[in-house]
């Protein structure tokens, strides 16, 4: 496989304007892609919002295989102790737990500032995770309009962006940001895989055959279906062209257009509700 890898150079810069807005708020919301819940996460999240209670939301579970996603998300249950909901900011899946969890969490800070003598004020989350995971689809969701602008590409949301809920909440609609510390290639593949990290960081034929040894690993049926490859048949961007009549120059099998349509159905929920860690 070839090699996935991205600068750091703006995201730095978007990791220290989150730790300067950590002050102003009470709750971290993290928002991670059920379909890889571990590779999703930000990685030692931990060291940069410290103490601070944080909620998980993992996001299009309307495309996700929940009961093998929870095999994992039971484990990091436990490691973070945190609350983990499966939402979707399509078929709107447990987006109305969002509101009442994140009052829970604030509650202690709250009570702290009425204790010190002041006004109690609507509770301040903060919206984070990697690009394209659905933050401001959740965000929009919640207030049942278009206030946060949202994309099928990663970088979508430029800056951060206060929306208030209701009366009791205003959540920070921040851009989605990719470890400036390179993760693991097997992560960065699976990013490549949701639209997480741009498309100049990789090569999309060379993502698309990763992608389809895991799918023959995982949900060979899926495949097969899809583009009829036979029980025993290997899978490959080839197989794919020519049962759908991609052809290019001379006449050969169009790879690179196959590679797309593949990206394209399992990025637009077409190959079934899937789960791609392992
Ligand atoms: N199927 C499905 N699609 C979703 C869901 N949530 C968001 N999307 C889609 O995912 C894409 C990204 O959504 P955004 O809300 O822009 O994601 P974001 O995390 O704000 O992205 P950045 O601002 O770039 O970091 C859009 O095409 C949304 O329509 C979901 O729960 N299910
Ligand atoms: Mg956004």
């Amino acid at each position: 496989m070839k090699f996935i890898h991205w600068y750091p150079g703006h995201i730095a810069k978007a990791e220290r304007k989150l730790k300067e807005q950590l002050n102003l708020v009470d709750v971290v919301v993290e928002v991670a892609d059920a379909r890889i819940p571990l590779s999703s996460m930000y990685p030692d999240l931990k060291d940069l919002i410290g103490e601070k209670p944080r909620l998980i939301l993992m996001n299009k579970a309307d495309n996700a295989d929940i009961d093998r996603a929870k095999i994992y998300t039971d484990i990091i249950k436990t490691k973070t102790d945190c609350d983990i909901l499966y939402t979707s900011a399509k078929d709107s899946r447990d987006i109305n737990k969002i509101i009442n969890k994140i009052a829970d969490l604030s509650k202690p800070a709250i009570t702290k500032l009425i204790q010190k003598g002041l006004l109690p004020r609507p509770a301040r989350a903060m919206v984070i995770g990697m690009p394209n995971v659905g933050k401001s689809s959740i965000i929009n969701k919640l207030i049942k309009k278009t206030k946060a602008k949202t994309g099928a590409k990663a970088g979508v949301t430029r800056q951060q962006q206060w929306v208030r809920i209701n009366p009791r909440v205003d959540l920070l609609d921040t851009p989605g940001i990719i470890p400036v510390k390179q993760v693991e290639q097997s992560k960065a593949l699976r990013l490549a895989f949701v639209d997480s990290i741009g498309e100049n960081a990789y090569e999309l034929e060379s993502i698309a055959e990763e992608f389809l040894k895991i799918m023959f690993r995982l949900y060979p049926e899926n495949i097969i279906l899809k583009y009829g490859f036979e029980e025993n048949e290997e899978f490959s961007l080839i197989g794919i062209a020519q049962k759908r009549n991609l052809i290019g120059q001379k006449s050969s099998p169009d790879t690179l257009r196959a590679a797309s349509m593949l990206m394209n159905d399992f990025r637009d929920g077409k190959l079934g509700r899937l789960m791609l860690d392992e």
